[in-house]
């Protein structure tokens, strides 16, 4: 046929014209011998489609179409009729097509995951998989959802999810590049871990060893010294960390920012603040249908901002204060445990009224060895993290930019960094020509997404998850 192929949602102004489109099988269910309803979808529209024998259409093409399995994809030719009664089960209520020809254009096997069942929530952890949704259909875990990925992102859930992702990217960089910031790319194959030796994959290079990148750490500063100001990336970031909890991926994407600084390090926290409210805001305003569709099948409640406007920005100490008083103990220089972080967020958010907050001045113990020592209490230093709902988002600091200063901190680190090592000294030698004040962030995108949406499990948020159990499909 020559008619044009048509977007479904066109279809009002089709009626009892031949329309042609491709679409793939929701369901088919036969009526009698000589009759078939099918649920055809484009995109997000379904529109129930009637396979009548008759002139055009033969019995063996009606049972040809009673028996179309589900998520084949089919072009198809036929009349817009009105309905006779509202449609039940499409999107499209008014309208229904009859069907003259139709063509298969790749027939679906046996579906090992249903995309209805990708729809509906993951069973909570620790209830097992034979958790059921209230309709007494067990819930899908999510291995069986990875192993069938392409079938799981399907799921309107799913392209909710990655619509956000793309539009967290869209932001970050609409609001620095209004800043000044320049988006630069750089090397994921690198001579030294920037972000210490453990967490790392070493390859082969030709036989000499590299590395994949921890972390754009090295080389974003290393421009701040080719006197770039300003630098944003969204790039991947490898961790070879055997961490397998729900906020964790070897491989994840890393929304990073550095910058030169006037007067104090406080400049680069409240460029960091303002990206986040600016994200927050235009995510409820361009993204909330998205937002609203996923949250809503994880009962999660909005995401709430400070309504003064300001984020609460909290010294590390104050929060270890705030952690004891609710009975918790550790030392005034101690790392925070996952459960303590999620503690000081409910107790910020009852403080507060806000479920994004910044921790301010951590223990230089702690942190990573380019980490400027606070000027007021050594064992102190200039650096933060932000949290969303009582998770961790972000890390950033300002930076040692004298290079004799940077080499004694990384000798003097737990474990220790060799500053003269073949993929070190470059780094380190980029401060000895002038450098100026400077400080910057890293976040990692799929944490946002995930706390921007409440979801259990980070995974969700990574098309193709990489985790110490899987790097397939
Ligand atoms: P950063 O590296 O900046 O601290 P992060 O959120 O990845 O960011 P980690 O240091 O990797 O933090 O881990 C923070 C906390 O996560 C640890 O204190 C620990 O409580 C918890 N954690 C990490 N790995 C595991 C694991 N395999 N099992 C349980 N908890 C873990
Ligand atoms: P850090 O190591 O804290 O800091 O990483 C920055 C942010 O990246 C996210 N993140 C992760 N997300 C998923 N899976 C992981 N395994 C993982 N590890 C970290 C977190 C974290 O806050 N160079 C510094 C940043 C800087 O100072 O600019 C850095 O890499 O959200």
């Amino acid at each position: 046929t020559n008619a044009a192929r048509i977007d479904l949602e066109d279809i009002k102004k089709q009626e009892d014209k031949e329309i042609t489109f491709r679409c793939w099988v929701e369901n088919a269910r036969p009526q009698g011998a000589k009759l078939a309803f099918l649920v055809l979808r484009q995109g997000l529209s379904t529109v129930q489609a009637v396979v009548a024998a008759g002139e055009t259409i033969s019995k063996q093409m009606v049972k040809f179409a009673q028996n179309l399995s589900t998520e084949s994809t089919l072009v198809v030719t036929g009349t817009v009729k009105r309905a006779p009664e509202p449609v039940k089960g499409a999107t499209i209520k008014d309208f229904e097509v009859h069907i003259t020809k139709l063509f298969v254009e790749a027939k679906a096997d046996v579906l090992p995951l249903q995309v209805d069942d990708a729809e509906r929530p993951l069973p909570v952890e620790g209830a097992g998989e034979e958790e059921k949704a209230s309709d007494g259909r067990p819930l899908v875990g999510l291995n069986t959802r990875l192993n069938n990925r392409t079938l799981d992102l399907r799921a309107k859930i799913n392209h909710a999810i990655f619509v956000i992702k793309g539009g967290v990217c869209a932001l970050f960089q609409e609001f620095l590049g209004q800043k000044g910031f320049t988006l630069v790319q750089t090397p994921k194959i690198l001579g030294a871990a920037s972000e210490g030796g453990a967490n790392v994959f070493e390859l082969n290079y030709f036989g000499k060893p590299a590395y994949l990148a921890q972390s754009p750490q090295f080389y974003k500063q290393m421009l701040i010294c080719s006197r770039f100001q300003k630098v944003m990336e969204i790039g991947p970031v490898f961790r070879a960390e055997n961490s397998n909890t729900a906020r964790h991926l070897t491989e994840f994407t890393g929304l990073d920012l550095e910058m030169e600084f006037s007067e104090h390090y406080h400049e680069v926290m409240r460029v960091l603040e303002d990206l986040m409210l600016f994200i927050f805001r235009e995510l409820n305003a361009r993204y909330k249908k998205e937002t609203d569709l996923v949250r809503s099948v994880y009962n999660v409640e909005d995401f709430k901002l400070p309504s003064s406007g300001n984020v609460p920005r909290i010294p590390f100490t104050e929060g270890i204060a705030m952690l004891r008083a609710a009975g918790e103990q550790l030392g005034d220089y101690d790392d925070l445990t996952t459960p303590q972080e999620k503690l000081l967020g409910k107790l910020v958010l009852e403080k507060y009224g806000s479920d994004f907050y910044v921790l301010d001045q951590f223990p230089l113990a702690i942190r990573p060895a380019y980490t400027m020592p606070s000027p007021h209490d050594p064992k102190l230093s200039n650096s933060y993290d932000m949290f969303m709902r009582g998770q961790e988002i972000c890390s950033g600091a300002q930076r040692i930019h004298d290079a004799e200063l940077l080499a004694e901190m990384m000798r003097k680190h737990d474990p220790p960094i060799d500053p003269n090592g073949a993929g070190t000294k470059d780094y380190v030698d980029s401060f000895r020509y002038g450098a100026p004040p400077h400080g910057g962030a890293g976040f990692g995108l799929e944490r946002v997404v995930q706390f921007w949406l409440g979801l259990p499990n980070i995974r969700m948020c990574s098309l193709f998850p990489r985790d110490p159990q899987r790097v397939v499909p």
